[in-house]
């Protein structure tokens, strides 16, 4: 029988979220925890949309991605989610979960971002917790950190939170939120080139970088001066240093992994290919800038008007990918019924 003040099932809808300024590190493992404070745009292409049902008779969750049940670490991650919705809920019972993706799953285009802000918003309402954005970035910032930013519709800060003081204000403090702008029209350009997995997850990934690279540390100190410098451009409506400034940090995120040990390269001769295409785009007087993820796509910031022509100069750099042009897009929230 129902319990009282949950809903026992609920359906909601998230979009990935590409980061101008990067997550690249954690300082806590189990908090999720960032090393920087990071700033993205939600998309509005790519949604995931997720079902969770409690189950009173079950004794163990049920997952289904994409049709498919979840197993090994997908599984693990998702379960260890819905076990921390239950403690704050009070309630143990197992739920069934399905899950759509529309996005790539593994290709560096975010899929655990609109994953887990679309499965802390369904899950959050089915086991009867009443929780505010803020709530829920910090809820979905547990089962992947890119998550806490796809709660909230276009440009989003994630922060870090304060480096000492308690785990608990370590947990408060590290939520995202919304990023006012100016006249801003923007696109992203997504080239993808490979919407393979890839061969090391971005969580390893991180950890390597952090533990051996380098260069990690003044990459991430440099990365809050990129932040400072990106949030008065965009409140500027000041494209050209967004773009600028996006595209520095993401190649200086790639350094620290190059100079990894081993090393971790996500960039392919594709990836190459298309960011010299880009600098011809901008030699062509028109302002377009790269950021890239744990992957070889290749996402380009321009004007939306400008948004066709860099398309069609992609298409021809991106050989046998494929390009789309995604927009700002809303936060993960409750389908209704
Ligand atoms: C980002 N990425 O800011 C960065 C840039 C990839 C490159 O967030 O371990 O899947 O689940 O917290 O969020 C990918 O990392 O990592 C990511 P976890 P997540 O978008």
């Amino acid at each position: 029988a129902p319990e009282q003040g949950a809903t026992e099932e609920a359906t909601a809808v998230a979009h990935p979220n590409i980061a101008l300024i990067k997550y690249w590190g954690k300082r806590d493992e189990d908090l999720v925890l960032p090393r920087v404070d990071s700033l993205s745009m939600t998309l509005d292409v790519f949604p995931t949309t997720t079902r969770v049902r409690l189950r009173a008779d079950a004794a163990h969750d049920q997952v289904t991605l994409n049709g498919a049940p979840a197993r090994g670490e997908a599984l693990r991650r998702v379960v260890a989610f819905l076990d921390l919705v239950r403690e704050r809920a009070g309630r143990a019972h197992r739920a069934v979960v399905d899950s759509e993706n529309t996005v790539p799953t593994g290709a560096g285009l975010a899929s655990s971002a609109s994953g887990f802000a679309a499965l802390a918003v369904a899950a959050a309402a089915a086991y009867g917790l009443d929780l505010d954005a803020t709530a829920l970035s910090r809820l979905a910032r547990r089962g992947s950190g890119s998550a806490s930013r796809s709660v909230f519709g276009g440009f989003a800060v994630w922060h870090a939170g304060p480096a000492r003081g308690t785990a608990q204000e370590a947990d408060l403090a590290s939520h995202a939120e919304p990023v006012p702008t100016g006249d801003l029209d923007p696109a992203l350009v997504v080239a993808v080139l490979d919407a393979g997995p890839k061969e090391v997850s971005s969580r390893t990934a991180m950890r390597r970088t952090v533990d051996t690279s380098p260069l990690y540390e003044s990459w991430a100190a440099s990365s809050g001066a990129d932040l400072a410098e990106m949030r008065a451009a965009l409140l500027a409506g000041d494209i050209e240093t967004v773009g600028e400034v996006a595209e520095r940090n993401a190649l200086g995120m790639h350094a620290t992994m190059l100079a990894a040990r081993p090393a971790v390269r996500y960039m392919t001769p594709a990836t190459l290919a298309v960011l010299d295409r880009v600098l011809r785009i901008r030699r062509d007087g028109v302002p377009a800038y790269a950021t890239m993820d744990a992957g070889p796509n290749v996402k380009v910031l321009c004007r939306r008007a400008d948004a066709g022509q860099v398309a069609a100069a992609l298409w021809e750099a991106a050989a046998d990918g494929t390009v789309l042009v995604a927009g700002p897009g809303p936060g993960a929230r409750l389908l209704g019924g």
